[in-house]
């Protein structure tokens, strides 16, 4: 179970984040009016959320979840794929020391992005991606193992990240978009295939036996309640313009 979240509400400057999704420009109002909903359905969930202060030199510093990984062991500071996002990293590790003794690091010329990063009970899939490198993930396993966890890396093709296409939301249910619903690292798992129509939708996320999901998505809410789940929507319409899915906006431990 979860206890806290950390958000970082948007900056102005987000207007200017990186994309490849030809959306257009998100409204900073709105915006903010859906972190403020993302931030009441966590605590519906029962978290306690912090927030991290606004980093208007960053306008990707929304999307937490790339700068660090909690676990219950220990944390870890990564260092961003995107050179203008590198230096969201600044204060985390001060913050972080409030709520966890042992923090790690990822060092250059290793990158991380925690958008990377699906944590299973113990074991730790990694994506390869154009942020995250080889030299990045080998150095998380190395830290997993000294933690007693482990780690195992996968090539996610011409995804952003790993949880752009893929959710664990926990008793062995995967939610994924092909082709990576198919990789044969999750035979194992129960693979609920989503639809193309609703790729942005697989970026949800297990948080105390609810699954929190992106609005306007039937199927995928459908698909989620049949396993047993209560869902709860927010609009991420303005982070989609982004690339940005749900994980991203938190880091949850
Ligand atoms: C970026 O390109 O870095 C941001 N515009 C979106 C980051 C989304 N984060 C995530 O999927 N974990």
């Amino acid at each position: 179970m979860f206890t806290k979240a950390i958000v970082r509400p948007p900056a102005k400057s987000l207007v200017n984040g990186i994309s490849s999704a030809n959306l257009g420009s998100p409204d900073y109002n709105l915006a903010i009016t859906q972190h403020k909903a993302y931030v009441a359905a966590l605590e519906k969930c029962g978290l306690t959320v912090d927030q991290l202060p606004v980093l208007e030199d960053y306008p990707d510093s929304v999307f937490v979840e790339d700068i660090a990984l909690i676990t219950p062991y220990f944390a870890v500071v990564t260092n961003p794929g995107a050179d203008e996002r590198k230096g969201e990293i600044e204060g985390i590790e001060t913050f972080l020391a409030q709520y966890i003794s042992t923090i790690e690091k990822i060092e250059a010329p290793g990158t991380l992005d925690g958008g990377d990063v699906m944590m299973v009970g113990d074991h730790f899939f990694i994506g390869l991606s154009e942020r995250t490198n080889l030299n990045g993930a080998f150095q998380l396993i190395s830290i997993l193992k000294k933690h007693m966890m482990t780690g195992s890396t996968l090539n996610i093709g011409d995804m952003l990240h790993l949880k752009t296409g893929l959710a664990y939301v926990e008793q062995g249910n995967l939610i994924a978009v092909n082709p990576i619903a198919q990789h044969p690292t999750f035979e194992e798992f129960n693979v609920l295939e989503i639809p193309i129509e609703e790729a942005y939708a697989a970026n949800c996320i297990w948080v105390n036996d609810k699954v929190i999901i992106a609005a306007g998505y039937p199927k995928i809410k459908i698909a989620i309640e049949q396993l047993g789940y209560e869902t709860i929507e927010v609009d991420m319409s303005e982070y989609k313009k982004l690339d940005g899915g749900l994980s991203c906006l938190s880091l949850r431990f």
